[in-house]
């Protein structure tokens, strides 16, 4: 699987063999870069970015880090090797040998997973244009524009597979990720989430930490696809991803390890006065988890899902790994239990598990989350400081599936629409506490500073002390 790195577009898919799948590549090329220059990180295009570029599928091909202005990122295309004899590993299909071209019957169903999946990607960036214009230092901001430029490559993963596989209603498809946009009135990105606002580096640790997280479950669950182009892409973009969460833990960490510096500093748990220090309070902290973590539970889809069984049944998207899990793979005679909001109660229903396949996801999901929070909580305490940050329940603010009719505290107490409009501030940052983060949004892009809210990053990168000159402003 060599890599083709002075290609016009950098692959490990042969594409210099296939002229008409080249062409089409090179002519939707230009596209990328003019929606990159306009909606891709603002005002950046000329600075050099310390970035690491992957220039193979092995492990030690993703240590190749140096200087690159954005625009000549090496964006391309790479899928981890086949794997010999590889075959179908859950469904009606299982044990069938791997699909290499798209089954018709499965067509619409594999198009649809691959354009919402690929329509994340050039949406995280566009939610995260801003944000480089108030980093609260250099080797943030170097940390934000990696994460740009691979979920630029993530699009150009997902636009590939239309493109190779899904002839011209494919190619319309990928124009069409170009065409969509966060938070536009009239085409706005497919799923909720991706439609919101990253406007302050709070949110922006948040959406790493929380969206991020549901990127990796959902990749993870692509990768163990019967289409096998499918799997392949996803397992390479789960090495990406993995960087990408870890900004969210290590961020959401050092804000919390500041606040706590300033709470002890100052001798006190008093909001206004930790506010007034540069820090930014526990509870405001907690509403921002819950923003963030319930938007991100509803990217799950629906507890009981029949699009979810099918996709299951029919090799197109397993569970989280899929193969370390000890049952038939099929789950035709499975009974699971799903947390529902019915007849105004929340309740446990069993349900056949194909059905409660996004809810077993979801599952997965918040145990991943809870490990990320505890440890939060570890460094709370270890400033000997009472506080703990919870998840709020997984009915809280949802606007998709069973709980969306529902409102419920972050308790999960089950409560009146008047208590809502009555609590909601106490539960979700509060147009006060969203404008005390944004006044604490000021670029801090000396090398070795860093701003009054957020504790400097345990060390740097490629081995790079803090105040390595990670962008340079030319
Ligand atoms: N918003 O049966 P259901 C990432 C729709 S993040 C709006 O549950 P399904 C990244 C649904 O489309 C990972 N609509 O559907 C992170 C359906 O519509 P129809 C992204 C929603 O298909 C950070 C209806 O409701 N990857 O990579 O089982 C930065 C019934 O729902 C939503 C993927 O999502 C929603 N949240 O579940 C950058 C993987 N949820 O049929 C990148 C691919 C549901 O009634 N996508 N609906 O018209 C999927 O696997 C599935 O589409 C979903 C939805 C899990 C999202």
């Amino acid at each position: 699987m060599a890599v083709d790195l002075n290609a016009k577009i950098p692959n490990n898919v042969g594409l210099a063999d296939d002229r008409r799948l080249q062409r089409a590549l090179e002519s939707w090329q230009p596209s990328f870069i003019d929606w990159w220059r306009d909606l891709g990180p603002e005002g950046s295009h000329n600075y050099d970015v310390y970035l690491r570029t992957a220039i193979s599928v092995e492990a030690e091909g993703w240590a190749n880090f140096g200087y690159v202005k954005m625009p000549e990122y090496r964006w391309g295309i790479f899928v981890a090797p086949p794997i010999e004899g590889r075959t179908i590993p859950f469904g009606e299909h299982k044990g069938q040998p791997v699909w290499n071209e798209v089954p018709g019957e499965y067509r619409a169903s594999l198009r649809r997973l691959i354009v919402t999946q690929g329509d994340t990607e050039p949406a995280s960036v566009e939610q995260q244009r801003l944000l480089g214009l108030t980093a609260p230092s250099l080797y943030d901001l170097r940390n934000l524009f990696q994460v740009n430029c691979e979920e630029g490559r993530h699009l150009w993963a997902m636009v590939y597979l239309l493109h190779a596989y899904f002839g011209r209603d494919g190619r319309e498809e990928a124009d069409m990720m170009l065409q969509r946009h966060s938070g536009d009135a009239d085409k706005p990105r497919i799923l909720g989430a991706f439609n919101e606002e990253t406007p302050d580096w709070l949110s922006y640790f948040m959406f790493t930490f929380f969206t991020d997280r549901d990127g990796k479950f959902q990749l993870s669950s692509l990768a163990e696809s019967g289409f096998d182009p499918l799997a392949r892409t996803c397992q390479f973009m789960l090495t990406e991803e993995a960087h990408h969460m870890f900004i969210g833990t290590t961020g959401v960490m050092r804000v919390v390890t500041r606040t706590c510096e300033v709470m002890n500093e100052l001798k006190t748990d008093d909001p206004e006065k930790i506010r007034a220090a540069g820090a930014i309070d526990l509870p405001t902290l907690q509403k921002y988890l819950n923003f963030h973590y319930s938007v991100s539970l509803d990217l799950f889809g629906q507890e009981v899902s029949t699009n979810a069984a099918n996709y299951y049944t029919a090799g197109l998207k397993g569970r989280f790994e899929e193969s370390k899990i000890d049952d038939d793979h099929v789950l035709k005679d499975g009974v699971d239990r799903v947390t529902m909001f019915e007849d105004g109660v929340i309740k446990d229903v069993d349900f056949n598990s194909l059905l409660a396949v996004n809810e077993r996801l979801r599952d997965d999901y918040v145990t991943d989350c809870q490990i990320g929070v505890s440890r939060w909580n570890k460094a709370i305490k270890r400033h000997k400081i009472e506080f703990e940050l919870t998840l709020p329940h997984r009915g809280f603010h949802r606007s998709i599936g069973t709980f969306a009719e529902a409102i419920i505290t972050p308790e999960g107490k089950v409560i009146s629409k008047d208590e809502w409009e009555k609590g909601h501030d106490q539960w979700l940052p509060s147009q006060a506490d969203r404008e005390f983060v944004i006044s604490l949004q000021k670029p801090c892009t000396d090398p070795g500073k860093i701003a009054s809210w957020v504790a400097p990053p345990g060390r740097g990168i490629d081995g790079h002390a803090f105040d390595y000159e990670y962008v340079k402003f030319s």
